[in-house]
């Protein structure tokens, strides 16, 4: 067993009850506002806003601290073009040839989603989302991840927030299978595509589908004990 050193808390903040209370809403109101976004903008974002977005996901909580993910940051048009044709074929089977099954495209239905991915190409920015079986905590280990999915889930989350604190907007787009972006993005046969984050501003006449509306109450999702 390797000795632990610990340090103290370095930078933890209380607040008075009150500013509690008020932060706390605050954060809830601001994070209602957040909506995925189908229709993108083609207006350019600065990259070090992007980059400032991906390094507070990397502060998610991980499995015995490896962060087992890894950001590819798109912004050329050829690799977007090629992202999208990819993603395309894959959706054209999901939707076309019902590979989705029945149950699946029904539960879509509402979203009124298809095949047709403009917003790969169109929106200044696209994140692929690896997450890595293997690493450490340090760059170029080859140790077991632990709790990959979690990791990366968690850092996807923070991701989606910063981005929408920063005022842009976000789609989570999952194509199936997404196995192609590692060939485009040159990832290892040990990262598997969890999420393709396509990032931007939104179109001026962009919509939400009704059926994303629908929240289940603090009732719905909560027991108390
Ligand atoms: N990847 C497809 C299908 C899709 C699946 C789910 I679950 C969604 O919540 C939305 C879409 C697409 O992007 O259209």
């Amino acid at each position: 067993m390797q000795k632990h050193d610990s340090v103290p808390l370095p930078d933890y903040q209380e607040y008075p009850l009150a500013e509690m209370h008020e932060r706390s809403t605050a954060f809830l109101e601001n994070v209602s506002r957040r909506h995925s976004v189908r229709s993108f903008s083609s207006r350019t974002v600065p990259q070090e806003i992007i980059e400032q977005c991906i390094k507070a996901a990397s502060t998610a909580p991980s499995g015995a601290n490896h962060q087992p993910w890894h950001f590819a940051l798109i912004g050329s048009d050829s690799v977007k073009a090629e992202i999208r044709l990819q993603a395309e074929q894959e959706e054209q089977r999901f939707y076309g040839e019902k590979r989705g099954g029945e149950a699946w495209l029904n539960a879509l239905a509402p979203l009124g989603t298809d095949a047709s991915k403009p917003y790969l190409e169109k929106a200044p920015w696209l994140i692929a989302i690896f997450a890595e079986r293997r690493g450490g905590v340090e760059k170029g280990m080859e140790h077991k991840n632990y709790y990959v999915a979690e990791s990366v889930g968690i850092a996807t989350g923070i991701l989606i927030t910063a981005l929408h604190n920063a005022g842009l907007v976000a789609l989570t787009h999952t194509p199936k299978p997404m196995g192609f972006l590692n060939k485009i993005c040159n990832r290892p046969d040990s990262n598997k595509a969890y999420i393709l984050m396509v990032v931007g501003y939104p179109e001026i006449d962009a919509t939400v589908p009704q059926h994303a509306l629908i929240k289940k109450s603090l009732d719905d999702i909560t027991t108390y004990l």
